[in-house]
């Protein structure tokens, strides 16, 4: 349960091998990026390394994913990166107690029986940091793993958690050999076709109402289904609604398998979405909330929209 610096977190691995590190349950950019940099930069010092995640990862994380070979032993060490809680291990490994943990995220519950936070963009800035203390030597693999974290978790260095640092660390993986553009594009441009169906029903379905204050979008759960839609190709739909002009409340209705309702708020102010989705039992952040309905998504809209109109009157 005790807090570390990176300096001692480089001292500690220098001491174990067979490490296994663990992603975080949903795997995106940076939890991926942080795990195999790492995993180049151990093995690079002759370990034996792996990396494990309770979901698949993604494919468009081949370019990353492929150039670790497969390396079997029994595991010594476990290392959770970028993974701010215990049950975001997800259901495989939640009962497992990391010996370490790297992250970027100031309310990580210090699950681990150590922790180094140290509060960063993305995690990536604290395993470029912590490579460069390790003394191995950054090349194109750890580049691109690194530089993809960096700019996933700060949506190509558009959010506010963007430091000098940041882009000085990302000037320095474009001069290792990051292939900076076709991440980019990748990441931020490509999208499946299955997205691009739900993105079409959503763009004829988004309904804006309280005199264009407010925008509410309800996926019913037969849209993805048809679009053959994962987890992964909705990441970043609860945004939309936040993207109209004169909308300061956006809400998502994602109808689920067994027929309920996930909800998802987005807010600029003076709306603040935490208090908005409390009205419904669920919670979150200023300009980000969630809340839970087992009602159908038809009751659930009416519901949210009354809410809304209140809120906003
Ligand atoms: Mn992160």
């Amino acid at each position: 349960m005790s807090k570390i610096t990176l300096d001692q977190v480089a001292d500690i691995l220098k001491e174990h091998n067979n490490i296994r590190i663990i992603c975080h349950r949903s795997p995106d950019g940076d939890t991926i990026g942080s795990a195999y940099a790492l995993l180049f930069a151990l093995r690079g010092m002759g370990k034996k390394c792996c990396v494990v995640c309770s979901d698949e990862l993604p494919k468009k994380f081949v370019y990353i994913t492929d150039n670790a070979e497969v390396q079997e032993f029994d595991v010594e060490f476990t290392i959770a990166v970028d993974v701010a809680d215990r049950p975001l291990l997800g259901k495989v490994f939640d009962t497992v107690t990391p010996d370490l943990v790297i992250d970027h995220h100031i309310s990580n519950t210090l699950y681990g029986k150590q922790t180094c936070i140290i509060d960063s963009a993305s995690n990536c800035e604290n395993i470029y940091n912590l490579i460069k203390i390790m003394n191995v030597e950054i090349d194109k693999h750890i580049a691109d793993a690194l530089y993809t974290g960096v700019a996933t978790d700060t949506g190509c260095f558009m959010f506010s958690n963007v430091t000098s640092q940041t882009h000085i660390i990302a000037a320095d993986l474009i001069n290792k050999g990051a292939d900076f553009a076709e991440i980019n594009r990748v990441m931020f441009e490509t999208k499946t076709v299955s997205r691009l169906k739900v993105e079409r029903y959503a763009y004829d379905n988004i309904h804006i109402f309280a005199d264009g204050k407010a925008a509410i979008l309800c996926i019913p759960h037969s849209v993805c289904k048809e679009a053959n839609a994962m987890p992964e190709d909705l990441e970043g739909i609860n945004a939309l609604t936040r993207k109209i002009e004169g909308v300061i409340l956006g809400i998502t209705v994602r109808e689920q398998e067994d027929g309920s309702n996930r909800v998802s708020v987005r807010t600029h102010a003076p709306v603040d979405a935490s208090a908005f989705c409390k009205n419904f039992g669920g919670g979150g952040h200023v300009r980000a909330g969630g809340c839970g309905f087992d009602c159908t998504i038809d009751e659930a809209k009416d519901l949210l929209m009354a809410k809304a109109l209140d809120v906003l009157k």
